[in-house]
């Protein structure tokens, strides 16, 4: 699934948005999208960099809230400014993810997102594909008060885990 089929399966009034700042970031936030989509979360899905579209970024940042954004699920690796970059412009939670980077295996794209000074949050998560489905599950218990239909499905994927584990937890089978 790519970037752009994800946003159109998204459609109508997304709630979340996701953001990479590289194509090469979709394999990582792939699992936001997943996530999202199972729990019946609308999202749009948009490639913007804070180095190579700047403008984009100041764009989407400031026009979020009046698009009916409520969380912003932000990946990005390296020098990874995205998230930092995008909360300064925007009063909508934004949810960091560090993408696993090559040269420094994303310990790089942690401290760039989670480092952020005093004033200006970012809600930062595990390096990879973890942290990008657990910023998507976050995202939906940030809206599950409002949208009960989500809390179900965010209630109901955790059950089904619990279960998951309950029913295999002997390693050696
Ligand atoms: C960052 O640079 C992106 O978030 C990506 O993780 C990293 C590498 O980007 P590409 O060179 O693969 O486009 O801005």
């Amino acid at each position: 699934m790519s970037p752009a089929q994800s946003s159109a399966s998204a459609s109508p009034a997304p709630l979340v948005g996701i953001v990479m700042g590289s194509r090469s970031d979709w394999e990582t936030m792939q699992h936001a999208a997943a996530k999202l989509e199972a729990l019946g979360v609308p999202h749009e899905v948009r490639v913007v960099s804070a180095h190579r579209t700047p403008d984009v970024l100041f764009q989407y940042a400031e026009s979020a809230a009046g698009r009916g954004l409520r969380a912003i699920v932000a990946g990005a690796g390296g020098a990874a400014h995205l998230p930092g970059m995008l909360a300064s412009k925007t009063a909508v939670p934004v949810l960091g993810v560090p993408v696993q980077s090559k040269a420094l295996n994303g310990m790089d794209s942690l401290l760039s997102i989670v480092q952020m000074p005093a004033g200006i949050p970012v809600a930062t998560f595990a390096i990879g594909n973890a942290g990008a489905a657990n910023a998507a599950l976050f995202a939906a218990a940030l809206l599950a008060p409002e949208y009960p239909a989500i809390g179900a499905a965010l209630s109901a994927f955790r059950a089904r885990q619990t279960d998951e584990v309950l029913a295999n937890d002997d390693p050696r089978q």
